[in-house]
């Protein structure tokens, strides 16, 4: 019976060594020293063995458990150690791998000019305010001073929604909201998307950005028009711009004007067109309410997309809509 404990005990180490992964290892471990597997099996032997032989043959068995649990244990470990290494190496970051560059989104150049605009204008005492997309044909036109008909209207095609909405082809359309909500003295002034009905270049979209600034107080003149408008072209375009004033006809302005900037940093100091001012049609006053004895008023509108163009060389402003990140990323 000894004998037997001993074969089983060497067959076991034997086992031990020779296991080579943590499954092997678990299986020699359940056959050796499993529930009534192995040594404990033989251990159900004791009964058969003469009284006196049987606490030393327990004494034998309880030893071999002993020392073969505690030689499973120490290979288990190794095996951990290795596996634990081995998922440490499979899972290792190179921290000498150059790092991913992290993208940042940025504001669209006409939301960048746009802002700037507002810093410049709101410096100067203007408040904005936004006005519908889609518009009354009544702001758009009828307020603005336009006679049924008449042919300044056709510069402006519109896209109608109904017979009296359409999008808003000239953000000046924000002026009778105003007027017919605000007594003088005030200012204002409007940022946003305009629409026109027409053919598509390189300088004419049929969605664009305009800015519109209007100020009503008492003794204003083209000279306050123009210190303004000085004033604001200089914030945007640098301290030795200058402004040139030429006759135009808009409805809404008389004496109306179209205005031009020049500065030797820019495209030669040529004269570069920006947009329409003029005093406020005295009509439009009166249509308010407003006393045009007491009160007189300017406004001045411009293309976003031609301000941007202008500092930046960008020579297309179909560009602006195509959200071509190529194109974007350069602002
Ligand atoms: C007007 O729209 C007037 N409301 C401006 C004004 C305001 C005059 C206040 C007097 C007093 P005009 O149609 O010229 O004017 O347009 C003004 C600017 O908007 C143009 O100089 C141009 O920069 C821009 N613009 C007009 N149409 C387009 C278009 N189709 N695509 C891109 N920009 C345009």
């Amino acid at each position: 019976m000894s004998t037997n404990v001993e074969q089983l005990t060497q067959s076991a180490v034997a086992e031990i060594e020779a296991a080579q992964t943590l499954t092997d290892l678990s299986a020699t471990e359940t056959k050796f020293l499993g529930r009534n597997k192995g040594l404990n099996e033989l251990r159900r032997l004791t009964g058969t063995l003469p009284q006196e032989e049987r606490p030393a043959f327990g004494a034998k068995i309880n030893d071999a458990v002993q020392m073969l649990t505690a030689l499973v244990e120490a290979k288990k470990t190794t095996f951990r150690a290795i596996e634990l290494k081995a998922k440490l190496q499979e899972e290792a970051i190179d921290i000498t791998l150059p790092g991913r560059p992290m993208r940042s989104g940025k504001l669209h150049p006409l939301t960048q000019t746009s802002e700037r605009v507002k810093r410049v204008l709101c410096g100067m005492g203007f408040e904005f305010v936004d006005g519908p997309e889609l518009e009354d044909y009544q702001y758009n036109f009828d307020t603005l001073n336009y006679p049924e008909d008449h042919p300044a209207m056709d510069e402006q095609s519109s896209f109608f929604v109904t017979d009296t909405k359409l999008l808003r082809t000239q953000t000046t359309a924000l002026q009778g909201r105003m007027m017919a909500e605000h007594r003088p003295p005030f200012r204002f002034a409007t940022i946003g998307r305009c629409f026109r009905y027409e053919a598509i270049d390189a300088t004419h979209h049929h969605t664009f950005h305009q800015v519109d600034v209007f100020m009503v107080d008492e003794n204003l003149s083209m000279a306050d028009l123009k210190g303004t408008l000085g004033t604001f072209a200089r914030a945007m375009f640098g301290e030795t711009t200058r402004v040139r004033f030429r006759p135009d006809f808009f409805p809404f302005v008389e004496p109306g004007v179209d205005y031009a900037i020049s500065t030797p940093g820019l495209l030669g100091g040529r004269w570069l067109e920006l947009g329409g001012a003029g005093m406020i049609h005295p009509n439009i006053l009166r249509a308010h309410g407003i006393s045009t004895e007491k009160y007189s008023g300017f406004a001045f509108g411009l293309g976003v997309e031609r301000i941007h163009m202008i500092g930046s060389g960008v020579d297309d402003l179909r560009l602006y809509l195509e959200n071509d990140l190529r194109f974007l990323k350069q602002f």
